[in-house]
């Protein structure tokens, strides 16, 4: 009964929405005036809401409200997709929320607020509206689950104004004993689980054509999770712990476990673990309409390879749909994850989405104990497991065996011609030039909005996340030819192997991650171009990770458009590795390329257009025609085995460390 759409910050306005009468549930019909006498009067607002023709919402039903949602699952996601078009079919705003209103009650609250959520992104109508973050909607899927009973003890005893925020330890989910923990601090990073909850949202691989059918984003699909895998890499080798190992032998026991400490408030249960040493099985769980044996994804897979080395897939009516050098890696992503733009589903299978299924039942795969899906088989937890890396590991070598193919770029493509980077340099306030500093840092997630107790008001979860100091390139450009423009490309890789021996470049072009990518002006003569770490391409800023605005507040209320699409980002504090405490050898690796060959002619102004390298920019195309991870996305040119090698004139490398101090910043202003 309380409004979905209309933000409500405790203590300050109460909302509540006249529902029709023939909206209540069985359950409620008989009550439903006193329900609505008792919440009426402690609201400030009533919204109405329109009669509409009710939809059908036929077997949507069929997930039971307190089961657990499985998006990766076909039969669950077939349900959001339904969900979905009925409320991208809505005709007005009017209609849409009346629609929602009645769905609210019925349909399981996951499923329901993903479509709800996909449908707000995509309709036309609501652009305007707040998708909140699932960190406030459904914490526990961020938030260790003592931190709730915790909380529901300082909300129902502690004043708000007293409250104090319940900290979550930085080391909860396994001890040093397990080496994999090492590198927990980034897997279980909230910014990152959601951004990556944020991904899948905006690009969702099946709905209606419209809506999965964006520019390029089948290759970006492959793009973003190869970065990701990289950045692990990074944080891996600066812990001391190898490159992350495909997932390759899938009858062989997996070493790594992981136990999440999740409870599913919704199911009622804790998210189930994966024990060290599991094998993958054959699942059979009738409940949720999956029978799968692992002969067919070798099946798929040997597919997708042949395909990759024969140079072009088959449709369903058996055409050869070319693998070309700019457009095969779309069309692959397609087929890899699969989304329904895949060329031939039944043939290509679905690979990536049904390893994450196998991986999510590893523990029940006949569904004998009743168990609901690990946490890889959901988007806004799938991070945090140590094997989502092992399985994006092999899933990218598949993108990997096809760029191999792919003609090598000649120096002739990669030069800028008149165009020198003469000097590349990095600097924060009071430190050594060329270093980046790094360390803890805490911050408060209010959680009330997911909490469903009296009285309410905020209480605030505490956690401790990686950061780093801003910091500030310099960049010293010759342009020996007229004004014109460029793109400045810049990267990062590790300078060492795990051996402490440097890299061949064909190794370390994998491990270089995006740092930042802008359009720069450049005079004729010498240019100076500075720009600040917080402006990075691939980032969105600290404040919209964890934001918790005041919507009373017109600036806020301003700054409300940018928050939808605009989720989606790497979260700024983890654009840094870790480093180490000695100072962390890296490559800084800048490139000017010539803006006239990557220009896409399109207006990006006012949309949120500030996380573009990994999430694209709203509505528009991708606003690159290079391909995704220009110039490191093919192997390297004959007689190209180092950096230093693969370098031309517009290219320039620059050493640098990433210091790690063990120190904690404590939180900015609240509580
Ligand atoms: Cu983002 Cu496997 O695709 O998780």
């Amino acid at each position: 009964l309380e409004p979905i759409f209309v933000s409500k910050e405790a203590g300050k306005k109460k909302s509540i929405f006249d529902v029709p009468s023939t909206y209540l549930t069985e359950r409620y019909k008989p009550i439903g005036i006193d329900i609505a006498n008792r919440f009426g009067e402690e609201a400030d607002e009533r919204i109405p809401v329109k009669e509409i023709r009710l939809p059908d919402l036929g077997p949507i039903l069929d997930l039971k409200r307190d089961e657990n949602f499985t998006l990766f699952l076909p039969k669950h996601r077939t349900l959001a997709g339904r969900l979905i078009d009925i409320f991208l079919g809505m005709r007005t705003v009017e209609d849409f929320i009346s629609c929602a209103v009645y769905a609210r009650d019925r349909v399981n609250p996951l499923l329901f607020n993903y479509a709800l959520s996909v449908a707000i992104l995509h309709r036309p109508d609501t652009r305007n509206l707040d998708v909140p973050s699932l960190i406030t909607t459904f914490p526990e899927k961020y938030v260790d689950s003592k931190v709730f009973t915790k909380a529901r003890e300082e909300m129902t005893i502690v004043s708000e104004g007293s409250r104090e925020p319940i900290i979550i330890p930085k080391d909860y989910t396994a001890s040093d004993l397990e080496h994999e923990h090492r590198v927990a601090y980034f897997r279980e990073d909230i910014g990152l689980n959601l951004h990556h909850w944020h991904w899948h949202l905006v690009y969702p691989f099946e709905a209606a054509r419209e809506v999965v059918n964006k520019n390029r984003r089948g290759e970006l699909f492959y793009y973003m999770h190869q970065q990701v895998v990289a950045r692990y890499n990074i944080e891996r080798l600066c812990n001391k712990l190898n490159r992350v190992e495909r997932l390759i032998k899938w009858r062989e026991p997996i070493p790594e476990g992981y136990f999440p400490k999740l409870d599913s408030i919704v199911a009622s249960r804790a998210w189930p673990a994966r024990v060290a040493n599991q094998r993958l099985s054959n699942l059979s769980r009738d409940q949720d309409q999956i029978h799968a044996d692992i002969d067919t994804l070798e099946r798929w897979r040997d597919r997708i390879y042949e395909a990759i080395h024969q140079g072009f897939a088959q449709d369903d009516r058996n055409n050869r749909i070319e693998l070309t050098e700019t457009e095969g890696i779309d069309i692959l992503g397609n087929i890899v994850e699969s989304s329904i733009l895949s060329p031939n589903r039944d043939y290509y299978g679905d690979l990536h989405n049904m390893g994450h299924i196998f991986l999510s039942f590893i523990h029940d795969p006949d569904h004998r104990n009743l168990e609901p899906a690990g946490v890889m088989g959901d988007s806004a937890t799938a991070m945090r497991d140590p094997v989502f890396y092992r399985w994006h590991a092999f899933v990218d070598d598949m993108f990997q065996e096809h760029k191999a193919t792919l003609p090598r770029y000649s120096v002739q493509q990669l030069t800028f011609d008149g165009v020198t980077v003469s000097d590349v340099s990095v600097s924060s306030q009071n430190s050594t030039p060329n270093v980046l500093n790094t360390f803890w840092q805490q911050s408060d997630v209010d959680l009330s909005r997911g909490m469903d107790f009296q009285p309410r008001g905020s209480v605030f979860a505490r956690f401790t996340h990686l950061q780093h100091q801003p910091f500030r390139y310099t960049v010293t450009v010759d342009n020996n030819g007229a004004q014109r423009q460029g793109t400045c490309r810049i990267f990062l890789a590790p300078k060492f192997d795990e051996r402490g021996n440097p890299w061949l470049f064909r190794d370390q072009k994998g491990l270089f991650i995006e740092l930042d990518r802008f359009v720069v002006n450049l005079r004729q003569g010498k240019n100076t171009i500075t720009r600040n770490s917080t402006e990075s391409s691939v980032t969105i800023p600290f404040e919209r990770t964890f934001r918790n605005l005041d919507w009373d507040r017109p600036a806020d209320q301003a700054s409300l458009e940018q928050f939808n699409f605009c989720g989606c980002g790497w979260p700024q504090h983890l654009l840094i590795p870790k480093g180490t405490t000695d100072g962390y050898a890296c490559e800084l690796f800048v490139m000017i390329s010539n803006y006239q060959d990557d220009r896409v002619a399109q207006d990006i102004s006012g949309v949120c257009n500030d996380a573009m390298s990994y999430c694209g920019i709203k509505d528009r195309l991708y606003p690159d025609r290079k391909s995704m991870g220009f110039p490191f996305d093919r192997m390297p040119r004959d007689g190209v085995d180092t950096l230093r090698k693969f370098l031309t004139p517009n290219m320039r490398v620059q050493d640098v460390q990433i210091r790690f101090q063990d120190r904690t910043l404590r939180p900015r202003a609240k509580n």
